[in-house]
């Protein structure tokens, strides 16, 4: 059975956000990049390669279910920060509102008995809970490490080891 239209339209606004998302981690990576932190620089970029995964699965369910994509254009993201705490924090309350947007997601499916779509949605509900935790997690670090340079370094490193997973190859 063929997508609703408002079910098509609100996973389109989705699908725009997670394109949203992605140019700002392009942007505090480069940010990362131009402060010499190169760990965190990493970090962020694949984030953005995260979040261009997130858009893709969304892409090709719409498809799948006989829906139309619908391009939005993209506002610049913001360039500058005051340093690495202010990057994640900031991350953590931009990942709180996707949050918030998934769920409103998850309701209109179930209103709109829409179990094909509810089913596809859990995969995000569930990635949001993780993407909220790793920031939370970084957070906390920075706070701890803020006034020692060695700290900062050290956790710069091992942001350097994040690994990129593609979501797309795992099950929609
Ligand atoms: Fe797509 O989860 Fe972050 O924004």
């Amino acid at each position: 059975m063929a997508i609703k239209k408002i079910m098509e339209q609100a996973l389109n606004n989705q699908l725009n956000a997670e394109s949203e998302s992605e140019y700002l981690y392009l942007s505090m990576s480069a940010y990362f990049e131009s402060i010499n932190l190169k760990g965190m620089a990493h970090w962020m970029y694949v984030q953005f390669q995260e979040e261009q995964t997130h858009k893709m699965k969304i892409f090709r369910y719409i498809n799948e279910r006989g829906g139309f994509i619908n391009f939005k254009s993209l506002n610049a993201p913001k360039a500058q920060w005051s340093g690495p705490l202010n990057v994640f924090e900031e991350t953590l309350v931009h990942e709180m509102k996707v949050t918030e947007m998934i769920n409103n997601l998850v309701e209109l499916a179930m209103k709109e008995k829409d179990f094909a779509t509810y089913q596809f949605l859990q995969w995000y509900v569930n990635e949001q809970v993780e993407e909220e935790a790793n920031v939370v997690n970084i957070v906390e670090n920075i706070k701890r490490v803020q006034n020692s340079s060695e700290g900062l370094y050290m956790l710069d490193k091992e942001l350097a080891s994040r690994v990129f997973i593609d979501a797309t190859m795992t099950a929609v």
